[in-house]
């Protein structure tokens, strides 16, 4: 995930399989979108080593920007991630609307969340920031509230059950070219 500090400016994310000498070798993935910020999303990953390049494709000045990555497991979930409704149906044309809502977040962390729309390979992934613990942590505060509404998929079909988790960055901070092993 970049997140450009010069949301003016079109950086693209270019992911490939580092060839023997660790340099680029076979584009894996790519983001390149006219935005600023973009993100890659991997399924299932081939286990091997992938070198991320940041392109800069326009843009003036000192183009800085973030580079976060998230690892996806289920069985590492954290904070109770739900959507409403948990079965969704909607005419072709149709626009439906999802409320997601978390509990239990630790404080000033950044989360993936991802909902899946059952069998139809639809995903929609949120980020949350957690926000700053209030001064009187003994008393309940108001906690993060429900996330905007998340785009539905029309169709004219159910879409099942929804699959949700929610994921802790991995806490690294990376910028420039980043290696990483699946
Ligand atoms: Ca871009």
């Amino acid at each position: 995930m970049l997140d450009s500090a010069d949301d003016t400016a079109d950086l693209d994310l270019l992911l490939y399989t580092a060839g023997a000498d660790g340099a680029p070798d076979q584009l894996a993935a790519s983001s390149a979108t006219g935005s600023a910020d973009e993100q890659i999303d991997l399924d299932a990953p081939a286990a091997g080593e992938y070198v991320l390049l940041v392109d800069f494709y326009s843009g003036a000045g000192q183009l800085d920007y973030t580079l976060t990555s998230y690892l996806l497991d289920p069985a590492s979930a954290v904070g109770g991630l739900t959507v409403d409704p948990a079965t969704l149906s909607a005419g072709l044309g149709e626009t439906a609307t999802l409320t997601a809502s978390w509990t239990g977040l630790p404080y000033e962390q950044t989360f993936l969340g991802r909902v899946a729309y059952g069998e139809t390979g639809q995903v929609t992934y949120l980020t949350v920031a957690s926000g700053e613990e209030p001064e009187t942590p003994t008393e309940p505060g108001p906690g993060p509230g429900p996330g905007p509404g998340q785009p539905g998929h029309p169709g004219g079909w159910s879409l099942g059950d929804i699959l949700q988790w929610i994921w802790n960055a991995l806490g690294d901070l990376f910028h420039g070219w980043f290696p990483w092993r699946g």
